[in-house]
């Protein structure tokens, strides 16, 4: 049998994952074999998990930090629409999240059985905080903010968001799944340090490079986690908050190993330097014609002729395109500058 082997990130354009940091290989490699659902029995990986969750704390405004390192972004999502569902007293709740929601929350809202309603964005792509506050009422239970839109990296006005939110009692949401290791180099307000927020989404295995299965949840206070907890009468731990039992190890240490070598200083200039390759490729696709989507983070949208797209895809870029069709280039810490002028040459080639 033909040994399978990994693509390489070569030419990856369009993932919001990107190759490990050897820190977070390392860690995930020696943690393997742990389970940070029974605190009892593996007890070193627990404590890496409380400091994962001290540093997404900083990370994200936040003192004494509560939260977990859950699967990935959809695990939080759907958590945090739990706790908020858990803590409302509504027969009919619903959440408000923006036209540009990862679709999540259309997860969290199958399975929790409450309302999603969907707010209008701005010319800019970020959500209208009047049409949210259209769609809020007594039953509403969360509004959720995204700070990296999935499709064009967008920030959400999450200070107001978090007044609409307050104004109809329930609960603020911000989804900085992929945004939330990059804004802090940022003037974007986003955090629980800008807002009344509750709870975030951030992920070490998108811009924290880490290794897969690591997502953040993080909540302000003890309280709000624990609307999520159920009793766990024959583990040594009494109460668990996290959706999953058995979870990985190897995406816990991974993330407490690479953040504890890259935030702060790692994380700005990686940052730094995605943000230059993210404005060159902007250009230079703007200057051959196409009409890129200005970035505000580390993300192009372009226009390219789907001949163009598909030629690229058949000769090996990994792409792909946004609900309204514009190619999405998504500058990870993998992406190069010398492999974005390899992708502009092959452009230029096959679109000539
Ligand atoms: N929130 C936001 C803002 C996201 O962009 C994503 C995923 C999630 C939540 C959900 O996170 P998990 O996928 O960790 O559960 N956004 C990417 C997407 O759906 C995920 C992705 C990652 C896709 C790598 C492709 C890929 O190669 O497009």
């Amino acid at each position: 049998m033909q040994r399978a082997a990994p693509q390489s990130f070569d030419r990856v354009l369009s993932s919001m994952c990107t190759e490990p940091h050897p820190a977070a290989r390392a860690a995930a490699e020696r943690f393997l074999a742990t389970n940070p659902g029974d605190p009892g029995t593996y007890g070193a990986i627990t404590d890496l998990e409380g400091e994962a969750v001290a540093t997404l704390g900083e990370i994200a405004g936040l003192d004494d930090p509560v939260g977990y390192v859950t699967s990935g972004g959809t695990e939080a999502n759907v958590q945090a629409a739990r706790i908020a569902r858990n803590r409302a007293d509504s027969g009919n709740p619903n959440v408000v999240v923006p036209e540009s929601a990862h679709f999540s929350f259309r997860k969290a809202a199958g399975v929790l059985g409450v309302e999603l309603r969907t707010a209008a964005l701005d010319d800019r792509l970020r959500v209208d905080p009047d049409s949210v506050a259209e769609r809020v009422d007594d039953d509403t239970v969360l509004v959720v903010g995204v700070a990296g839109s999935t499709e064009y990296g967008r920030v959400d006005p999450i200070p107001a968001l978090a007044d609409v939110a307050a104004d109809a009692g329930a609960l603020c949401h911000v989804d900085a799944a992929w945004g939330g290791f990059c804004l802090p180099f940022t003037d974007h307000e986003w955090s629980f340090a800008h807002a009344a927020v509750d709870t975030v989404t951030i992920d070490p295995h998108k811009m924290g490079q880490a290794v897969i299965p690591a997502g953040g949840l993080l909540a302000r206070s003890p309280a709000l986690l624990d609307a999520l907890a159920v009793d766990t009468p024959y583990l040594e731990s009494t109460t668990q908050a996290t959706l999953t039992g058995t979870r990985s190890g190897a995406g816990v240490a991974s993330a407490a190993a690479v953040m504890d070598a890259l935030w702060p200083a790692g994380y700005r200039e990686s940052y730094e330097a995605q943000m230059a390759n993210t404005e060159w490729i902007a250009a230079a696709l703007a200057d051959r014609g196409y009409r890129a989507v200005e970035p505000e983070l580390p993300l192009v949208a372009a226009g390219i002729p789907e001949p163009a797209f598909d030629a690229l895809r058949e000769a090996g870029w990994r792409l792909s395109k946004t609900a309204t069709g514009e190619v999405r280039v998504v500058c990870m810490p993998h992406v190069t500058r010398a492999m974005l002028e390899g992708f502009v040459a092959d452009l230029d080639r096959l679109d000539g």
